[in-house]
């Protein structure tokens, strides 16, 4: 019985994850035990004003012959729900401000990435490297128009990818040409706007190889839900920005 129910929710857990992922980096993995503190703290909070209205509600019902109390101002309980809230509110401001912190420490990058967002694609560049490239959508149109059944990576998936070293800290200068775009890639825990005519700055050090996926965040146009992000990620031995996976893009094709 035991091991049909454990068969029967453990499937259930693993068709059924509504939790945010923990993602592939310190920052997304501070990020999440942020998210579940704060998550159960909320709940604690819940249980008790909730636990206590219901208790209250029903042990002290008119039918039962409970008269109201005629009482006003008390300092005690003024000063006491001011005091407590701050308290938890401070107790939830230290860690996230810890992680702030570190989200908007961009400095002493080992590489530097210049993010171009375009109507509707992205544009790579690697600082000091001579290396840039526009990375467009890879999924057929057939499928866009239900033409060919959809892939298994439907408009997530990219002609040429971002190609990043594993365990190097990575910078990203993020701008755009023509309108507001996002850049964000959830498991990296990195969302930053590209504006025209500013550069935001975001950074992130990328724990295991891989291939990571992302959307434009930002709604920039009619094609915005095409122009999505992936992101390879090689181990250090195999990774030389440049390589056939990173070349250079020769100007004429650039469109
Ligand atoms: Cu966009």
């Amino acid at each position: 019985m035991g091991l049909l129910l454990w068969s029967v929710f453990g499937q259930a857990h693993a068709a059924w994850t509504t939790n945010m992922a923990p993602g592939a980096t310190e920052v997304s993995h501070a990020v999440f035990d942020l998210h579940m503190t704060i998550f159960w703290i909320c709940v604690v909070i819940g249980i008790i004003v909730f636990g206590a209205m219901f208790w209250s509600m029903m042990v002290h019902r008119r039918s039962t012959g409970q008269v109201a109390a005629k009482f006003h101002e008390s300092t005690t309980v003024e000063i006491l729900w001011t005091v407590v809230p701050l308290l938890i509110l401070v107790a939830m401001a230290i860690p996230a401000t810890r992680t702030l912190i570190n989200i908007y420490d961009s400095s002493e990058s080992d590489i530097d990435i210049q993010v171009t967002g375009y109507q509707w694609k992205w544009h790579y560049k690697y600082l000091g490297q001579d290396v840039e490239f526009f990375s467009n959508l890879a999924t057929p149109a057939e499928q866009i128009h239900n033409q060919a059944t959809k892939g298994e990576h439907y408009l997530l998936e990219v002609d040429q990818p971002l190609v990043l070293p594993v365990g190097a800290k990575v910078r990203f200068l993020v701008t755009a040409a023509d309108v507001i775009h996002s850049w964000w890639v959830p498991a990296f825990a990195v969302k930053r706007d590209a504006i025209p005519g500013f550069v935001n700055e975001a950074w992130t050090r990328i724990e295991k190889p891989g291939i990571y996926r992302g959307q434009c965040a930002e709604l920039c146009g009619k094609d915005h839900g095409f122009m999505p992000i992936v992101v390879e990620v090689k181990s250090k031995a195999t990774t030389t920005p440049g390589s056939a996976s990173a070349r250079k893009t020769p100007p004429s094709s650039r469109s």
